[in-house]
């Protein structure tokens, strides 16, 4: 199963972005433009057809596009980005997902202000979306995401999260819904019922390339080895220069996938 992928170019002034829980290291944009490409051909020579969003280089953060938008089935909920240098993100992106093919047959709902939620809070498990409650991501915002998936046949579950940025900082899942983190930067383990502790910070991260493949970070070689030992191929990426700016795997695209 692979699908369609939504990316964005890293902006000129990508070290210039957010940080909220590490030291700023200068980012070197030329590195980044690079490894950005290794990033979106790993999916591009597996089948996925890749989708650029219009550049946006007065956002620094405008490359970590999962947090303009999150999939739900055909639904596209376009968040509220919770820091307000990322809020004129969403509109270009709305843009690309209006430019997809009609036969996708996609829906747009939006997080409405004063209510924030940021796409990386958000971890999706079968039919449950796992919600971090961040500095991005408040209370009103999740209400407006459980509205707009409740009716639809979905769980939303509030999950705090005090030590990373966003939710998928810390977790995410291995295709067969297994969640991997990092203990040492996760608030509660027990929250899901699946749980793998990954041996490195760096390691938590993977976005299912379909067909038993995940992508990761090549900064986290023991926890690759334990996904490899799960039956998993393992594609790794160099993104050191999105890790400086607290971005990882899942956060440089947006994937809607058909079967
Ligand atoms: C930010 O603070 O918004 C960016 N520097 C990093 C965003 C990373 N996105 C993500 O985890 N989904």
């Amino acid at each position: 199963m692979t699908g369609h992928l939504l990316v964005r170019r890293p902006s000129p002034a990508l070290a210039a972005g957010e940080l909220t829980h590490i030291e700023r290291v200068p980012a070197d944009p030329a590195l980044a433009l690079q490894q950005w490409q290794g990033y979106v051909d790993a999916f591009a020579s597996r089948g996925w057809t890749v989708h650029e969003i219009d550049p946006a280089d007065e956002h620094p953060d405008g490359v970590f596009v999962e947090d303009t938008v999150v999939m739900f089935d055909d639904l596209a909920v376009i968040t509220s980005p919770g820091t307000a240098s990322r809020r004129g993100e969403t509109a270009t992106t709305e843009q690309a997902l209006g430019a997809l093919p009609a036969e996708l047959g996609i829906q747009v709902s939006r997080i409405l202000e004063p209510g924030h939620l940021d796409g990386g809070d958000v971890l999706k498990i079968g039919r449950t979306a796992y919600v971090g409650a961040t500095t991005r991501t408040d209370a009103a915002g999740i209400a407006q995401l459980a509205g707009l998936l409740e009716p639809r046949g979905w769980q939303v579950v509030a999950v705090p999260v005090t030590k990373v940025l966003h939710l998928k900082s810390g977790v995410t899942a291995l295709p067969d819904g297994t969640v991997i983190g990092y203990p040492p930067l996760i608030d509660d383990t027990t929250i899901f019922p699946e749980f793998l502790p990954a041996p490195e910070e760096h390691g938590t991260a993977v976005v299912d390339l379909g067909d038993g493949a995940i992508v990761m970070s090549s900064d986290a070689p023991r926890s690759a080895e334990l996904y490899a030992a799960r039956g998993l191929d393992v594609v790794t990426v160099p993104i050191t220069e999105f890790e400086k700016l607290e971005g990882c795997v899942t956060c440089l695209s947006v994937r809607i996938r058909r079967s």
